[in-house]
Formats: C-alpha cells, sequence, structure tokens
C-alpha cells in the first residue's frame, strides 16, 4: 500500500499554494493525497490579487474528513489554512475522532482579506484548539514571533529561542522559518524536537517571497512523517524539496511566482 496523507486546507485556484500546493507535493513524495477543503481563496486580479476567502460550511468539512478516515487508513495529517473560529472548532473535533501519529500544522495565522478583529478570534482558536493537537508545527518568521510572543526575530539566535519558546506551550517538533526575512546569505530554518537544536540551511534564492513555500515545506514533512521518516529526515528532505521547488518556480500575470515541486528528485 502506497502511504495515504491528508490535507485539510483551503483551496487556492491558480495552483500556488493550499491544498493544490499540498497534493502535488504528496504526489511528487510518493504519497497517495488526500484533500478536505475549509475554504476557498480565490485571488483578484483587480484588486492587486488579495485574497478573496470563503468558508466551507462547517459540517461539509467534516463529512470530508469523515469521507476519508473512512475509507483510507490514515495516521499524518497536515492542516494548512482554517481561516475562522468555527472551521478550528470543527476541525479540532474532527481530529479527536481517531488518533495520529502526526499532526503537522502550519500555523497560517492571518490571511490578506479576513478583518483585523475576526483574525484575531482565528488566532486565539488556532492557538487553544489546534497547536496542542500538532506534533509537529512550521511557523514562518511573524507566526513564530506571534507563537512564541516575541517582539522581535532579527537573528538565527533569536529564532532559535522562538523555536525552543513555541515547543515549550505546544509539545510539538518545531521547524521554525527564518526564510528570506532574516539577513545572510543562507535561508536558515531551525529544528528543535525538545533535544537537539538543528539549523537548516540553504543558498536564499533571491529575496522575493514565492507563493506556496510554506505550504510544500508542510506538504513535505506529512508526506515524509506519513513514510516513516523521522522528523528530522522530514525536516531535511523538505528543504530541499522547498529549494527546489523555489528555483523552478513557475511565474505569470501577478508580481509573484508559484513554487513548482514537479522538479524535485530524491
Ligand atoms: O501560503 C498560505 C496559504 C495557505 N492556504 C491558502 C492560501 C495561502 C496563501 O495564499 O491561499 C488556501
Amino acid at each position: 500500500m502506497i502511504p495515504v496523507a491528508l490535507t485539510i486546507a483551503g483551496s487556492e485556484a491558480t495552483g500556488g499554494a493550499g491544498a493544490q500546493a499540498d497534493l502535488k507535493t504528496f504526489q511528487q513524495l510518493g504519497t497517495f493525497g488526500t484533500a478536505a477543503l475549509t475554504c476557498i481563496v480565490s485571488f483578484d486580479p483587480k484588486n492587486g490579487w488579495g485574497h478573496r476567502f470563503v468558508p466551507v460550511d462547517p459540517q461539509v468539512i467534516a463529512d470530508q474528513i469523515e469521507a476519508t478516515t473512512a475509507l483510507h487508513d490514515i495516521d499524518t495529517v497536515k492542516i494548512g489554512m482554517l481561516g475562522t473560529p468555527a472551521t478550528i472548532d470543527t476541525v479540532a473535533h474532527a481530529l479527536a475522532a481517531q488518533t495520529w501519529r502526526n499532526v503537522v500544522l502550519d500555523p497560517v495565522l492571518i490571511c490578506k482579506g479576513q478583518e483585523p478583529g475576526a483574525a484575531l478570534d482565528t488566532d486565539n482558536a488556532l492557538r487553544e484548539q489546534i497547536l496542542p493537537l500538532a506534533t509537529f508545527v512550521t511557523p514562518n518568521h511573524f507566526e513564530s514571533m506571534a507563537l512564541s510572543g516575541m517582539d522581535a526575530i532579527e537573528s538565527v539566535e533569536d529564532l532559535r529561542e522562538a523555536a525552543r519558546r513555541i515547543h515549550e506551550i505546544s509539545g510539538a517538533v518545531v521547524l521554525a522559518k527564518g526564510g528570506v526575512v532574516l539577513p545572510g546569505e543562507d535561508a536558515v530554518d531551525v529544528f528543535f524536537d525538545g533535544e537537539q537544536t538543528v539549523e537548516l540551511r540553504s543558498p536564499k534564492v533571491g529575496e522575493e517571497r514565492v507563493s506556496g513555500a510554506g505550504c510544500t515545506l508542510a506538504a513535505a514533512v506529512t508526506a515524509e512523517l506519513a513514510k516513516g521518516a523521522t522528523p528530522l529526515e522530514a525536516a531535511r528532505t523538505a528543504k530541499a524539496v522547498v529549494d527546489s521547488a523555489i528555483a523552478h518556480r513557475q511565474g505569470g500575470h501577478a508580481p509573484f511566482d508559484a513554487v513548482y515541486q514537479g522538479a524535485y528528485r530524491a
């Protein structure tokens, strides 16, 4: 049997991010990809490519998770954009219906196009209801500050501290992403599993963010864990997948490019 990976995430129609990126990554890494959609994001080309965001009805989210988990033996799930407190509540309850070997959380905190007030409720619900369920969490620079309570993360040392703090509050393995935000030649991610801290480095590919990099990283971790990799092995492979996906990125008519996972070879 091919290992099955489930993503609980939003649709991003242009194919760069969200469930589309997750499924491509799952496929590329030799897993059988499944997806339960939480929301539909449509970029708005007439409005600076801002996000138009529509949540999926909570019962429909629950139905999708019920269907995939009933049909397949799934012990490894990735959680991407949830977007509303009602969705978070639904997903938290759906996850509680079975035991999981791996719950990989990409803690997508704010999404352009959401009201700041609604976003705060969503952030708090994510922290209270989903973060405790996570076994592996992949915060970016901004999410690392929000989750760790640190006012600034300006160095790899700061990122190491953030990873330690996020591990303390969640108990999860943390892969904190410096990305292009931290200064220096390398994109540095910090892995912390409660015992060892490992810096994962690779040369930056440009200084621009590429759409879908965060989704791809967490999806690659998920696929590798589904296949039985250790958390550190999964993190190393995921970083290589993202490096390749950024190097082979796809341009279009938006001011940002999108990752392409299809050139990666193990
Ligand atoms: O990259 C974050 C992200 C996650 N999920 C969905 C998105 C985005 C960003 O556009 O649209 C559905």
